[in-house]
């Protein structure tokens, strides 16, 4: 927990004042969340902000952060998310959290794209987390039996004895792979698939990790 405060606060020292700003889901982001609440509390820092999930948002509203609508974005100045995995190259795996694609559309209209992560998420080769894929309910079965066709074990990803469903009212596929050798190719593999609506490979999206470890030391890349 302290590893991925460290890396949030860090991360919250880049937002000035007059920012536009993203807010990522996650533990580590509700830490970004936090820091960035308390600079407009007590500092009166005035920036905007959009939310990537409907979590993350109620957190905002709590903390008093101004939020604008997305049809007012046109470019946010920076997002401030986490992952479940990143690599040398910063390419991550990202939606263990279930808010994949509300991240992806954030990441997307943002001049820069922040990673808060612990170091337990920092490896060499993407793929020991299962890759999660957000599908439409629709034919569902279908969907799912074209991506095992690619090479996974895949789990439907349950909330108790329901299917977990999405803040879009989609389903989450996990999907393990083993090392994803080249992830920009699966990357366009899966979302080729019709049912497919994205999935959790975040490719040359981000422009800084910074990493929090339990001694108390940040690194970034
Ligand atoms: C989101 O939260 C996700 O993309 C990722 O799945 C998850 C990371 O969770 P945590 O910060 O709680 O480890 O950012």
């Amino acid at each position: 927990m302290e590893s991925k405060r460290i890396a949030a606060e860090k991360a919250v020292e880049l937002v000035k004042d007059g920012m536009k700003i993203g807010l990522g889901t996650g533990s580590t982001a509700y830490w970004a969340i936090q820091a960035i609440g308390r600079l407009v509390k007590e500092q009166g820092l005035g920036i905007q902000a959009v939310a990537t999930s409907v979590q993350s948002e109620q957190l905002a509203k709590e903390w008093g952060i101004p939020m604008m609508p997305f049809a007012e974005v046109d470019m946010l100045d920076l997002t401030i998310d986490g992952a479940d995995e990143v690599d040398a190259e910063l390419n991550l795996i990202k939606g263990g959290g279930g808010a994949l694609l509300r991240e992806k559309i954030v990441a997307a209209a943002s001049k820069q794209l922040i990673i808060i992560v612990d170091e337990s998420k920092d490896v060499q080769q993407l793929g020991k987390f299962p890759l999660p894929v957000e599908i439409v309910p629709f034919a569902y079965e279908l969907t799912v039996k074209k991506l095992q066709q690619l090479g996974c074990e895949l789990k439907l990803r349950h909330n108790g004895e329901e299917l977990f469903v999405t803040d879009n009212g989609n389903y989450i596929a996990d999907c393990e792979f083993g090392d994803i050798k080249d992830p920009a190719a699966l990357h366009d593999d899966l979302n080729r698939i019709p049912g497919v609506v994205d999935n959790g490979l975040f490719i040359d999206m981000a422009s800084l990790v910074i990493i929090g470890s339990a001694d108390g030391e940040i690194r970034s890349k």
